[in-house]
């Protein structure tokens, strides 16, 4: 029997990234996790006897890295070399120009594929790594052709760093189809590349393992490697947990709910649940209140207490950070054909707000605002001009319900009539 482990998109030196970091606890937690990854694959490997880690592209974020990351990568690689086991690279469009991998002598266990691609055979088994490499940061074209045929009696594992036929949000790298992997007749196809698991085929065995640990909201859920086994009875795969902090959006429905009290326990007790629930040691959630509701002026109002209120819920449970607080809920039809004087005002500033001469105005505030961030900053927050006005409509439209909110409340003792 022997047992391998597949990784890819470890992303080394890449900032997670979440408002909650503003938290300094959490700060620290968050700025090792991409290396704590590292460390439970590594460990997983010595624990398992595994006879080689594929990693398939992304093992570094960008070019500009620390001396400190370098120290730590051949610390864990050494690890890897005294056990006797055999680490397979390929660089991926992240790490395709790599100074470090380039310039720093890796340990002799390990092996980096490079661009025209190669097979190697794993030292004293049937069993045969092909891989090819990035050799640019772009690859628009399949890089299949590259591979050799497999070899015969014997299992023949593929390294492929590809977006495969696309994906929402990614770029195209290296595009192959499923059906072109299968049709290669290799065993296994360790992809990289995507950042979400998925098994896209069993026989043969075509898996993308996602990012070993999330770095925002956008790669939520807990996350993980995967470990092959190889026997006589052919290639089984399951997957073992690397991540220590999970992202994710947790939808609360405040339909229900009769008063501030109940939200309050509400929050209390759901968060508690998430908690208990997480499959990685800490969380970091964003919770959406939605729902109709007649206290929605009221909750809007009093925003930055219950932005505070969930927040100490959340550290209450002594495993979650809130990144974010977002208030989805709509007026129950009750209070939408409001003819209060209130209600007109409302009326008459979402008719303003539309007005051209307002979404001018706005943008010229916007622009005003930006103007002291250095322009990668600026081009990166608002790429194009319809961002802008996308930016402009929405924060007139929060302005007019922070607005609305503030004035309903005075003389308001919590209970809408
Ligand atoms: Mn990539």
């Amino acid at each position: 029997m022997i047992k391998l482990i597949h990784t890819a998109d470890v992303h080394l030196d890449s900032p997670l990234q979440t408002l909650a970091l503003r938290d300094p606890e959490l700060q620290e937690k968050v700025q090792g996790a991409s290396r704590n990854a590292f460390t439970r694959i590594v460990e997983q490997a010595l624990e398992q006897q595994v006879a080689a880690v594929l990693i398939s592209g992304d093992l570094f974020d960008r070019t500009a890295r620390s001396a400190k990351t370098a120290a730590f990568l051949l610390a864990e690689l050494t690890r890897l070399k005294e056990a006797g086991i055999k680490v397979f690279y390929i660089k991926g469009n992240h790490d395709a120009e790599n100074p470090l991998t380039g310039e720093t002598t890796l340990p002799d266990n390990v092996y980096v594929f490079d661009g025209d691609g190669d097979k190697v055979q794993l030292e004293g088994h049937e069993v045969w790594i092909h891989g090819v490499s990035f050799k640019e940061k772009k690859a628009e074209k399949s890089l299949l052709g590259k591979f050799a045929a497999p070899v015969t009696d014997a299992i023949n594992i593929g390294l492929l760093h590809t977006s495969l036929n696309g994906s929402a949000s990614h770029d195209v790298y290296a595009p192959c189809s499923v059906q072109e992997l299968i049709d290669t007749g290799f065993n296994y196809w360790a992809l990289g590349h995507i950042h979400k698991r998925q098994v896209h085929c069993e026989a043969p065995w075509i898996i993308m393992p996602g990012i070993p640990q999330g770095r925002d909201i956008g790669e939520p859920g807990p996350q993980s490697a995967t470990l092959i086994t190889i026997d006589e009875g052919g290639i089984s795969t399951s997957e073992f947990r690397t991540s220590s902090i999970e992202f994710t959006t947790l939808l609360l429905d405040v339909d229900a709910l009769e008063d501030a009290t109940a939200l309050q326990a509400f929050a209390t007790s759901a968060l508690q649940k998430h908690a208990d629930a997480l499959q990685s040691a800490d969380g970091v959630v964003r919770v959406r209140l939605q729902g109709q509701s007649a206290f929605r002026w009221q909750w809007l109002r009093d925003r930055d207490q219950w932005e505070e209120t969930f927040k100490l819920a959340c550290r209450g449970t002594g495993r979650l950070w809130m990144e974010k607080l977002v208030f989805q809920i709509s007026d129950t039809p009750k209070t939408v054909t409001d003819k209060s004087a209130l209600g007109e005002l409302a009326e008459l500033m979402s008719a303003i707000r539309e007005e051209d001469a307002t979404v001018e105005k706005s943008i010229t505030l916007i622009e005003e605002v930006l103007s002291g961030l250095p322009p990668s900053v600026r081009s990166k927050l608002l790429p194009t001009e319809e961002a802008q006005r996308t930016l402009a409509a929405m924060l007139s439209e929060q302005g007019e319900e922070q607005m609305l909110a503030i004035m309903k409340g005075v003389g308001d003792t919590g209970v809408s009539s």
